[in-house]
């Protein structure tokens, strides 16, 4: 059970974030991690047969990335499919958590919309700019989104930048009515929206970074205004489960028959636009 009292629940509600402790979700970062080392280890053993199982998972992965980027590409894909990520993202005390914290009786869990982030030291390529999670996901404007390293994300390794207290209202943005995923491959390619008044230098200034150790959990409201931090270490990679789960009998929710972004329907992946026009501006 994790505890959450009513002083943490105060700084939540006041700050919109919160980095809680778990032993179910430290346990099965664990067991993630050992799966993706076991997965790397495999492919490795299909390219040549003299390297050491005793490195960690950065030298690892760092060692089939430097063989061919293509390598590391496809365990970054594949770890999303892994039933350690599935067991991770569908963990039991987090649910118990929300329902019991907001009073919700359905949790929704837009498995779509979880990731796994591997992002390579001085790669900027992911780079996720300030938002709020809401504009992009649209499930419940109560969701949380759960953000799980799986080893410590210091500082160096770039650790997640949140704007405290902004979570209290939904910002306006500009963009594209219509997914328009780009070709070149990066982030902003298919990153759909952007805040609309939004000054860099006022967000950086009243920000701050949240380190993170190996299996905690940073839990962030679906309004959070939020960064990527940036990898500037040598050779560490920032490993993070991201996943989000909703309130599914939130009544506008219901009432939009139950409309979110999904990207195995790119149409709604700029969903916000129709949910919310009066929030969105033509780029
Ligand atoms: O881990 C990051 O760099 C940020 C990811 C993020 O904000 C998201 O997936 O919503
Ligand atoms: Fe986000």
């Amino acid at each position: 059970m994790i505890d959450v009292d009513s002083k943490k629940l105060k700084s939540f509600n006041s700050k919109g974030y919160l980095i809680i402790n778990d032993s179910e979700t430290k346990r099965k970062a664990l067991y993630l991690k050992k799966a993706i080392k076991k997965v790397m280890l495999r492919k490795l053993k299909s390219i040549k047969s003299d390297f050491s199982e005793t490195l960690d998972i950065d030298a690892t992965y760092n060692k089939l990335h430097a063989m061919d980027p293509f390598l590391s590409g496809g365990i970054y894909d594949v770890v999303r499919e892994l039933p350690e990520f599935l067991d991770l993202i569908n963990i039991n005390s987090l649910k118990v958590l929300l329902k019991k914290l907001f009073k919700w009786k359905q949790i929704h869990l837009p498995y779509g919309l979880c990731q796994f982030r591997i992002d390579r030291p001085g790669d900027t390529k992911y780079h996720f700019d300030w938002h709020q999670d809401y504009t992009f996901n649209i499930i419940s404007k109560s969701a949380i989104t759960f953000w799980v390293p799986l080893t410590d994300v210091t500082l160096e390794k770039g650790a997640v930048r949140i704007l405290p207290g902004s979570h209290k209202k939904l910002l306006p943005v500009k963009g594209k009515a219509c997914y328009e995923p780009g070709n070149n491959g990066n982030a902003s390619s298919h990153l759909t929206f952007k805040l609309l008044n939004a000054k860099a230098s006022d967000l950086e200034s009243n920000s701050i970074s949240v380190p993170i150790k190996a299996g905690q959990i940073l839990m962030f409201h679906s309004h959070v205004l939020h960064r990527s931090g940036y990898n500037i270490s040598k050779n560490f990679n920032r490993w993070v489960a991201i996943f989000r789960m909703g309130d599914l009998y939130d009544n506008d929710l219901i009432l939009r028959n139950f409309f979110c972004a999904r990207p195995n329907k790119p149409i709604t992946m700029a969903g916000f636009s129709k949910v919310h026009p009066d929030y969105f501006f033509n780029e």
